[in-house]
């Protein structure tokens, strides 16, 4: 039996971005570990990729291209499947134009040679593309806006922290790397102090746990502010180096603390807790995803930015107001013109496709993404990709959006890819390399284009001056390219398939000279805020779908549940019993689960899992309304209101 032990990068959307060791047994990966020698991955990984083979080896796992011929998705060869994508593409583009084709990409794997078919598109077209981000778009423009760009601070730096704020971040589940550096803060002395409406495993991490009411932050940093103003904490430096100082102080001593606090629903000393820990410096914020999914979650978000420049926490060790870490920055990808013919709005994604007019969208691309599930409104999106003549979807799983295809083709996995990765929770590069061969049938997105870039150009007669000759090289050749400007720096494809390596571009600590990138190159502080979201009568209860341990998004490791469980307080479920199967209702939806009562949560919210399946009655985003957040276009999927109802009714 020859056994061995491949190295490669998780390529999911993760912020973690791990090196992995595979073990190999006869060219069959029997186990996955997370690689000792990189210094944030420090050897452990999560449940769902621990148990990724069960998906690697799952039965249900795609290896021939399917089309629909009479209503059925039946397998075809990859010739017939290539001939039918480059033939309807062409037609619909000689009859519409390249605006009524839309590619659609999302996070299935954080791979940079993913933007190669974005390329592809933009040879053919360029055609429509999504604007905005569901993920991340409002908290990206909020430190846009402060900031004139978005970093993070040196992961490692937390390590000099005296106060760390965790605020709306759940890392024991969803950036699981960050855990061992907490307890080793702590143990350095610093103190935790997590700000979530929802109460889960990281408490225990912490020191002081606040329960604010779901998107009462915004109220609960300008009490913040005001309190730091009354109690003369606020930098001497700061009206020096921020735009907006005297106008963001009357915004926030326009109520008192107390109203702040009622505003937020929580205990006044709690906002004296967190001034307190700001004012014991370096105090780092840790900016997590959850506010930013709310309808003033970019507000929310400047807020924050606004409560570490007021406390002299910029541009010191230990201190800063991370968020994202710019994980593409150190690669080349100006072979992207990022021209379209027409954008449409990510969070809206359903709709706009339906009406989108002159010329409608006829043809729709999908890689790497599951919007039926994972995008609000999947009742929408799933009508308008059922209404269209062509919708590919390239996947290795009949997903719910893989379901309502005219053709699916069949793609490599996170132990067959062939890629380049940064991260977006930490600073280092890596690369995926194959730690095993993929099925016979199997192409990676790379080559379907490069295929159908072929067709395209013999059916247009188009040969050196066509599509495939820019598209043209392996993994190696495009791992080249990208890494062009980090090369001379040590940063080599060779290096890189061998060991993750940091990204030399960037400091440990953003600007320690407290000039930034904004237009007048001081940091800029929210003055105004945006109204409340409207109060829905009769739906007294926060839907919260969050990330679980079990699942990627959409994607579980092992079996889907029967019934997904909905957590919440026994108060917010009255008349019902622990272990009683429920309908949750919007004002849009439905989704069946099985109540799980915990009385540490507010009587307010329910919280399911973040990526249900549509199919199965269990999506979240059946319930969940297609709207935007206050600024960036993200997608205010945690302002859904609900109620619980028998099953059955
Ligand atoms: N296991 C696992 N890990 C993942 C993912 C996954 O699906 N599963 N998804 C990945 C992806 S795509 C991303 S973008 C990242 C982040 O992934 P997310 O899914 O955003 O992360 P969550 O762990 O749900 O953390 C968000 C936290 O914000 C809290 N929150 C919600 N609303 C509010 C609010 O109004 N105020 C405050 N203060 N907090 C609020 C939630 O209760 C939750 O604890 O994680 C990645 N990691
Ligand atoms: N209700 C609710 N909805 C949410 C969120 C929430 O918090 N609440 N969070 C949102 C967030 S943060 C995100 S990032 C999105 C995630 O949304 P998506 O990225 O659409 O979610 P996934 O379910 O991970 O779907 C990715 C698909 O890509 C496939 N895939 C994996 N590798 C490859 C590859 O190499 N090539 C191709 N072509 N396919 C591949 C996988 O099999 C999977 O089906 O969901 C959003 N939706
Ligand atoms: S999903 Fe995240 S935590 Fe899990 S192995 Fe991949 S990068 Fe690491
Ligand atoms: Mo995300």
């Amino acid at each position: 039996m020859a056994t061995k032990e491949m190295r490669t990068v998780c390529n999911r959307d993760c912020p973690d971005t791990c090196g992995l060791i595979v073990t190999v047994e006869d060219g069959r990966a029997i186990k996955l570990d997370g690689d000792p020698d990189h210094p944030v991955t420090a050897g452990f990984i999560c449940h769902r990729t621990r148990h990724f083979l069960d998906r690697q080896y799952s039965p249900e796992r795609l290896t021939a291209p399917l089309l629909r011929k009479n209503g059925d998705l039946v397998p075809v060869s990859w010739s017939e499947a290539i001939d039918v994508a480059s033939h309807e593409l062409l037609r619909i583009r000689a009859e519409s134009g390249p605006a009524a084709i839309l590619h659609y990409r999302s996070g299935g794997s954080l791979g940079l040679l993913k933007s190669i078919v974005d390329y592809f598109f933009e040879l053919l077209g360029p055609v429509t593309v999504k604007r905005g981000d569901i993920c991340s778009g409002a908290g990206d423009e909020a430190q846009e806006t402060d900031f004139g760009e978005e970093e993070s601070h040196d992961v490692f730096d937390i390590l000099s922290s005296k106060n760390i704020l965790l605020w709306g971040k759940n890392p024991t589940v969803s950036n699981i790397h960050l855990v061992p550096l907490l307890k080793d803060a702590r143990r350095r002395g610093a103190r935790i102090t997590l700000i979530d409406p929802i109460r889960h495993k990281t408490q225990s991490l912490a020191d002081r746990t606040v329960q604010p009411k779901p998107g009462g932050d915004l109220a609960l940093a300008l009490g913040v502010s005001a309190r730091l103003f009354e109690r003369d904490l606020v930098d001497p430096g700061a009206p020096v180096y921020c735009d907006h100082f005297a106008e963001h102080r009357a915004l926030a001593m326009s109520k008192s603390v107390k109203e702040w606090a009622d505003a937020a629903d929580v205990a006044p000393d709690e906002i004296e807790a967190i001034a307190d820990a700001l004012a014991g410096r370096p105090c780092s914020i840790q900016v997590g995803w959850g506010m930013g999914r709310r309808m003033n979650g970019s507000a929310i978000v400047r807020a924050l930015d606004a409560l570490c420049a007021l406390s002299g926490n910029i541009g010191i060790s230990g201190g800063g107001v991370s968020f994202y870490y710019k994980r593409r920055g150190a690669f080349d990808t100006s072979f992207l013109s990022k021209r379209s013919a027409r954008t449409l709005c990510e969070p809206l994604l359903g709709r706009e496709i339906m009406s989108a007019a002159n010329p409608p969208v006829r043809a729709v691309w999908v890689t790497a993404a599951n919007p039926v599930d994972m995008l609000p409104d999947s009742a929408a999106v799933a009508r308008a990709l059922e209404t269209r003549e062509l919708v590919v979807v390239v996947d290795s799983f009949l997903t719910s959006t893989a379901r309502r295809a005219t053709l699916v083709l069949p793609t490599t996995t996170l132990l067959e890819d062939d890629d380049i990765m940064g991260a977006y929770g930490h600073h280092w590069l890596g690369a995926s390399t194959p730690a095993v061969d993929r099925p016979v049938g199997v192409l990676s997105d790379l080559e379907i284009v490069q295929e159908v870039a072929k067709r395209i150009d013999a059916h247009s007669g188009n040969g050196a001056a066509g599509i495939y000759p820019r598209l043209a090289g392996g993994p190696a050749e495009w791992k080249k390219r990208v890494l062009h400007r980090i090369e001379p720096m040590g940063v080599t494809p060779e290096r890189l398939a061998k060991e993750s390596v940091r990204n030399p571009l960037v400091g440990e600590v953003l600007w320690p000279d407290r000039r930034f990138k904004t237009a007048s190159g001081k940091m800029n502080l929210i003055h105004e805020i945006p109204a409340p979201p409207p109060d829905e009568p009769g739906f007294p209860l926060w839907l919260f779908s969050n990330s679980t341990e079990k699942a990627q998004s959409a994607q579980w490791a092992g079996q889907h549940p029967e019934i997904v469980s909905a957590r919440c307080h026994p108060d917010a479920a009255a008349g019902f019993h622990d272990g009683d199967d429920v309908v949750i209702e919007s004002a849009i939806g439905r989704m069946r689960a099985r109540l799980r009562f915990d009385d540490g949560q507010r009587t307010d919210v329910v919280i399911v899992p973040k990526g249900g399946h549509f199919d199965r009655d269990a999506c979240a985003n059946s319930l969940v309304r297609a709207r935007t957040t206050d600024a960036g276009e993200g997608a205010a999927y945690l302002d859904c209101r609900v109620r619980i109802l028998a099953a059955g009714a």
